[in-house]
């Protein structure tokens, strides 16, 4: 189905291709994380309405110093940013995960005042935020092409290189590769690069390491709400999954590994107990301080990154990098 608003369109892959339900795929990855020796759940699911309103708070604490750096970056540095995207010919713009695009907004309103031809291709999992960005689009900027397309970062990504061929820049911001393990951010930056040509780019936004006391604090914030965000996933399972899970009895805690850069969240059961998932029927013992694995947040150096730029055949073009060197968005050319 699409929908047209002005210059604005909107395809759905999910409801024309998906073929498992999301409630049966939530409830299996439910039970194969809660049946490993070490309890898992993934952090791709802290994001229902709740879970989103609850990032959205993150994003503001002042403890989370991740989104204010990226917004500098792009402030400070969007003329050259954008010309660097633009060079001479018409391009498509693909903002993977691209949400409310606050800070993509800034590059696009410089990209019109430059006058460059490019449409822009916002990809998300969320067919109501997609909405709410065309319709922004249309009041605010309504002379931009724009295609939003609801679905799967790789499903998208192959739509996109069956219908929209020519130069393309993607943009993958808010140090969302760091929720990937290692290994998963190669290969994720390999499946990337297959579905570009040579000279085409990359913009990826990496959270770097710092001093770990900085780190810790935006992931354990003293209003608590990273902890709401977490338990939520508890409550999400309840709400959705018919879960009887005594939310109260569960704990958030995070810790910063400064040697491989691995931010991790987990939730901890404060007491020996039993928790029934109603629409599987399976039950699950934990623990007491039993701890479920929930979220990896990894820091990189600028190494690293060179690291995995050349493991997936892209070469690093330009570093920018916030006043306190906290954050960096970083333009990766396909080889
Ligand atoms: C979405 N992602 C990049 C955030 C992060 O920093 O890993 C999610 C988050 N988890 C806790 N706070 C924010």
């Amino acid at each position: 189905m699409s929908t047209t608003l002005h210059q604005a369109t909107i395809i759905n892959l999910i409801q024309q291709n998906s073929t498992i339900d999301s409630n049966t795929l939530f409830a299996e990855d439910v039970k194969t994380g809660l049946s490993k020796k070490q309890k898992t759940l993934s952090s791709r699911y802290f994001y229902d309405g709740q879970g989103s309103r609850l990032f959205q708070q993150i994003m503001e604490l002042p403890e989370y110093y991740l989104t204010r750096c990226e917004y500098e970056i792009f402030t400070e540095n969007k003329a050259v940013i954008s010309q660097q995207f633009a060079q001479k010919e018409f391009f498509h713009l693909i903002d993977l995960g691209a949400g409310d695009a606050l800070k993509s907004k800034i590059l696009i309103k410089e990209l019109a005042q430059q006058k460059s031809a490019f449409e822009y291709i916002p990809v998300d999992i969320s067919g109501d935020a997609m909405q709410t960005l065309v319709a922004s689009f249309r009041t605010e900027m309504p002379a931009i092409q724009v295609q939003a397309v609801v679905g799967e970062y790789f499903e998208a990504l192959a739509w996109l290189h069956e219908n929209k061929p020519g130069r393309k820049v993607i943009m993958f911001l808010g140090s969302n590769i760091g929720n990937f393990t290692l290994t998963e951010s190669i290969s994720f930056l390999q499946r990337v690069r297959y579905y570009l040509q040579p000279g085409d780019s990359l913009f990826l936004g990496v959270d770097l390491r710092k001093d770990p006391p900085t780190i810790l604090q935006a992931y354990d914030d003293a209003a608590g709400t990273t902890a709401e965000f977490n338990l939520n996933l508890l409550h999400r399972i309840n709400r959705e999954l018919g879960g009887n899970f005594q939310v109260e009895q569960f704990k958030h805690y995070a810790i910063y590994n400064p040697l491989n850069g691995a931010m991790q969240s987990f939730l901890i059961s404060q007491k020996d107990q039993d928790v029934t998932i109603g629409t599987t029927g399976e039950l699950f013992h934990f623990s007491a301080w039993e701890a479920i694995h929930t979220e990896n947040s990894h820091k990189y150096s600028l190494d690293g990154v060179a690291h995995m730029a050349d493991q997936s055949n892209f070469k690093v073009e330009t570093v920018y990098l916030d006043e306190k060197s906290y954050f960096a968005d970083i333009l990766l050319k396909a080889n």
